[in-house]
């Protein structure tokens, strides 16, 4: 273990016989002794210098024969693994699942039968179209893949953030991704829809419309993991002990209420922290600010799917909850991290076929599809088929097959037997399949002939997206209307963008025209043709909006604090503790990251210097200053983005008197609105966290906006 010299744990640890080696830049370093482990080789032979190489003379080349060097170098040359080819960037942890009450009504699944029941699970976040390296608050949807290790087997639900998909087929998912992932002559654009092959293939995809209208809206650039719902997506079964089934759609509700960013807000947290949403949930988890979500079942009968407007086999439509309401059965709760995020979140795989007795498929062919893919996708990632042999992939549950060798095998076959039937009797014999308890498919009937259809019950395109659109609050109608415009905007072919608002046109007539406008078309175009030409005006529902399914509270936000030299402790720490005892998180910002000196000398340590610790960071701001101390922040470009930015992106703005040369200095203080909020004294802290609760100030968007 190398150490910095002077560092606090050098006193504290027992460094046994310390030597100092040269080679490696002066520092202080410590080899093996008491307490401390002896370094060998991945074969176990310990190591005597881990700092040079076998050399012949100090100055000629290095010896082939230095085996532990070209140990090291082999097994580093080889670290990664291919990337998933879609949700490579993602980020995971563990948690419990709890059933609220038996569903033996609908299920027999085991997980289901006890009220109170927990069973553990991992969840992986993910981005879609970005490589593992890309930005967090991309444009994208967001993978929600949950795990379930239940006590007969693990069932995973590998779902997204979003109700539905682009597409009807699975045949067309390698299209869909390779027209949203880099352009394949240059290798960009990174993590973005917003280039032309993207919006091609949507333009010449009626089906992609509805999906289309949900990308567009706020609900790809989340604030958090922690604040988006999560969706089975597909209609599921569900089977109980009788062989009953009942049709099911899987729903996640996050208890802290759905929030997303700005889209200007999402373009600058890429840069100031690429890693926004990862860190999110780790600062979380790691305060016990533990995040939970409610598990939600639609469930209904072929007598519905017979009657719904909609094939519930089409997964480019969702069921409104007005229609099937949602039954809550249980809450999942996330509490601790990764150990090693490549040992758990790079290799955990996720699979639609892994199911339990008691859940069962539809024929939703983009499902159908998928059943393949994900089995198969593994052996390029992880390598070999006994990928189910990692700790994070493994059941918790007993398990015994005959299934045996190949790369890395680890549970080995130790008897004769590795095959059945055989007559090597019970304790030696092996596992035997189990007729009650296994797994059985449901016996739906099919017989029909064979061919490559699209039912005409998948060709209402336009209806449901018409339907969320309208189901939206005019702030987020503007949102969906700027991202059309923005990603259009980056199209070059105007056939593309011309085709895309003639599809808008068999949404809403005003989402188009705004689209149009704003990229400056010269005429409206023609409506896209319909495969169904009548498009249906459905009830608006509620639940499709975020800003009408927010938090309560300003619980699990975080407010960020510009403090100066100066400034009165009092007010800090009244806002603090008003913040905390909300259940919010507090980050302090100073010129210096070392920290700011208040009125009566308490120390304020910074956790982000100006310049660092940007408003978008946070979810409200205040700048608490000394009439000295301002006099810093407003030469500051950076203090002027922090305030200038928190206003233009809505949020509440709290402030002491003696901050108010700097929004003089920025002319902010002209516009001041009910969302910026003056703190006289201690008591008012409390009223600017009550405010806050709203989240944003979205009246005041139309003040700094163009148009
Ligand atoms: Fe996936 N998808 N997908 N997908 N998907 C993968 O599996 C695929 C689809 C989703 O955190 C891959 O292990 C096909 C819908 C998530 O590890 C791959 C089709 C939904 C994750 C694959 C779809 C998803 C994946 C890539 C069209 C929401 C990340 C690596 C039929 C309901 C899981 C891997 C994780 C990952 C195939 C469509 C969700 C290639 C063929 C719809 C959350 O198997």
């Amino acid at each position: 273990m190398a150490m910095e010299k002077g560092s606090d744990d050098l006193k504290k640890i027992d460094i046994g016989d310390q030597k100092v080696l040269r080679g490696t830049g002066g520092e202080l370093h410590q080899t093996s002794g008491k307490g401390v482990e002896t370094l060998t080789t991945a074969q176990g032979a310990p190591v005597s210098d881990d700092q040079n190489s076998l050399k012949a003379g100090a100055r000629g080349p290095t010896l082939l024969e230095d085996q532990h060097f070209r140990e090291k170098i082999f097994h580093f040359d080889h670290e990664r693994i291919p990337e998933r080819v879609v949700h490579a960037r993602g980020f995971g942890a563990h948690g419990y699942f709890e059933a609220y009450e038996p569903l033996s009504d609908v299920t027999r699944a085991d997980l289901f039968q006890r009220k109170g029941e927990k069973t553990e699970v991992f969840v992986r976040f993910s981005t879609v179209a970005g490589n593992k390296g890309s930005a967090d608050v991309a444009r994208d949807v967001r993978g929600f893949a949950v795990k379930f290790y239940t006590k007969e087997g693990n069932w995973d639900i590998v779902g997204n953030n979003i109700p539905v998909f682009f597409i009807q087929d699975a045949i067309k998912f390698p299209d869909l991704i390779h027209a949203a992932k880099q352009e394949p002559d240059r290798g960009f654009p990174q993590a973005q829809t917003a280039h032309d092959n993207f919006w091609d293939f949507i333009s010449l995809t009626p089906e992609a419309m509805n999906m289309a209208l949900w990308i567009m809206s706020d609900r790809t650039i989340p604030r958090s993991f922690r604040f988006m719902e999560g969706f089975g997506v597909h209609t599921f079964r569900l089977v109980n002990a009788k062989g009953k089934s009942t049709f099911v759609k899987f729903h996640w509700k996050p208890k802290q209420g759905l929030q997303s960013v700005m889209w200007n807000e999402a373009l600058k947290l890429n840069g100031a922290d690429p890693d926004f949403h990862r860190r999110d949930l780790w600062n979380a988890i790691q305060a016990g600010d533990y995040p939970e979500w409610e598990l939600g079942m639609q469930l209904f009968d072929e007598d519905f799917a017979d009657k719904f407007d909609f094939d519930v086999l089409d997964a480019t439509k969702i069921i409104p909850e007005e229609e099937v309401p949602v039954r809550i059965v249980g809450k999942m709760v996330l509490n601790r991290v990764v150990d090693n995020f490549f040992a758990e979140t790079e290799q955990v795989a996720f699979h639609t076929g892994n199911l339990v007795p008691g859940i069962d498929f539809t024929n939703d062919p983009l499902l159908q599809g998928r059943n393949f893919s994900y089995l198969d996708t593994q052996l390029s990632r992880l390598g070999s088929t006994n990928f189910t042999h990692l700790p994070v992939n493994a059941p918790r549950c007993p398990f015994h097959h005959f299934q045996q060798d190949g790369h890395m095998a680890f549970h080995n076959p130790t008897t004769r037997a590795n095959y059945e039937p055989n007559s090597w009797g019970p304790d030696i014999g092996g596992p035997r399949e189990d007729p009650d308890k296994g797994f059985t498919s449901y016996p739906e009937e099919i017989d029909a002939p064979k061919g490559r259809y699209r039912s005409d019950t998948f060709s209402d395109h336009y209806s449901q997206a018409r339907q969320f659109y309208l189901s939206q609050t005019d702030t987020e109608k503007d949102h969906i209307a700027d991202a059309f415009t923005f990603e259009l905007s980056k199209v070059e072919t105007l056939a593309i963008r011309e085709r895309m608002v003639a599809h808008l046109l068999n949404v809403d007539d005003d989402l188009a025209k705004t689209v149009a406008k704003g990229l400056r078309l010269k005429a409206i175009p023609k409506p896209a043709n319909a495969a169904m030409p009548t498009r249906q005006d459905l009830e608006t529902s509620a639940k499709l909006s975020i800003i009408l399914n927010g938090p309560e509270s300003f619980k699990g936000r975080k407010l960020g604090i510009l403090v100066t030299d100066g400034v009165d402790i009092a007010l800090v720490t009244a806002l603090k503790k008003a913040a905390e005892d909300e259940g919010a998180m507090v980050e302090f910002v100073a010129p210096m990251v070392g920290g700011v000196e208040a009125s009566d000398g308490t120390w304020i340590e910074a956790d982000q210097k100006i310049n660092g610790g940007p408003s978008v960071l946070y979810d409200a701001v205040a700048v608490l200053a000394s009439a000295d101390g301002i006099k810093t922040l407003v030469k500051e470009s950076t203090a002027k983005d922090f305030v200038n930015d928190a206003f233009a992106h809505c949020k509440f703005i709290a402030y002491n008197e003696a901050a108010m040369p700097l929004f003089e200095k920025t002319g902010l203080a002209a516009d001041f609105d009910d969302g910026c909020m003056a703190l006289a004294e201690a008591r008012d802290a409390k009223a600017f966290i009550a405010a806050c609760a709203k989240l944003r100030v979205w009246d005041r968007e139309e003040n700094v906006k163009a148009a």
